[in-house]
């Protein structure tokens, strides 16, 4: 069994635990330190080397999931690092740009009308708890596919209504079970859980799953900035 220790220093305000089940690539990263952490990423982990044509045309294996009966309806705590934000889901628009042939921006009757994929799957917050969830949406390679990406892209940036950001790999990004979800244990999602539409995937941990999403800019090169827990110190490809 692999153990990752998130160091104390590192989540201030935050209990501390002991996660198990990550992989041994997140305890190397956790090592090395973040000056070496780029390059480290693009060596060990391959399908961050994949480009996203090929990562449309062959998408990835999916991990195991639960059955139903093995959802845990009230395991899942909110978890905002500030206030709930105010959206008008009628006037809500969900944009996708950056290094992209074709921008778009959605609303949410636009999403809600293409195929829905359902998925039941852990989430894991670095704060010691996880929940087994069902999460209803679009899934983001879908939406990524609609804005055209161009072939030097490797990075998606996630942008919230609530000031909240992160990024992620381009192969997390277009995992066939990475969703834009829209529903949580068959209901609509709840303001709380990130309404109108929220990042889900089984493959990264809690703090990567943006809720309230409003823009989502693909990119060739990470920027200085990585996301709100990333940059003080949270790892970054956070890998369950
Ligand atoms: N916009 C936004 N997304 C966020 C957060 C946040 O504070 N703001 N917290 C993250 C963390 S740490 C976790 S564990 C999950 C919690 O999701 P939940 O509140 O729906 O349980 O949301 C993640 N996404
Ligand atoms: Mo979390």
């Amino acid at each position: 069994m692999n153990l990752i220790q998130v160091p104390k220093r590192y989540l201030p305000r935050r209990r501390f635990l002991q996660l198990s089940g990550i992989s041994s690539l997140g305890l190397l990263l956790n090592a090395c330190g973040s000056s070496l952490f780029d390059e480290a990423v693009g060596k060990t982990f391959e399908p961050l080397n994949q480009s996203v044509e090929a990562l449309l045309l062959n998408p990835q294996k999916p991990v195991p999931e639960f059955p139903k009966s093995a959802i845990e309806p009230d395991a899942l705590l909110i978890n905002t690092f500030d206030e709930t934000p105010k959206i008008d889901s009628e006037k809500f628009r969900l944009t996708i740009d950056g290094d992209v042939n074709n921008p778009i921006s959605l609303s949410m009757a636009d999403i809600q009308r293409m195929p829905l994929t359902s998925m039941i799957i852990r989430h894991v917050c670095v704060e010691g708890w996880a929940a087994i969830v069902e999460w209803g949406g679009i899934r983001l390679r879908d939406l990524v596919s609609l804005a055209q990406p161009k072939a030097n892209v490797r990075y998606a940036y996630f942008k919230s209504a609530d000031g909240y950001y992160s990024s992620w790999d381009i192969a997390s990004t277009l995992h066939p079970q990475t969703l834009m979800a829209y529903q949580k244990n068959g209901q609509p999602l709840s303001i709380d859980n990130g309404a109108p539409l929220r990042l889900a995937s089984p493959i990264k941990l809690g703090y990567k799953q943006s809720k309230w999403v409003t823009q989502i800019t693909l990119v060739s090169n990470l920027m200085p900035s990585k996301g709100y827990w990333e940059d003080q110190g949270y790892e970054w490809f956070a890998g369950l």
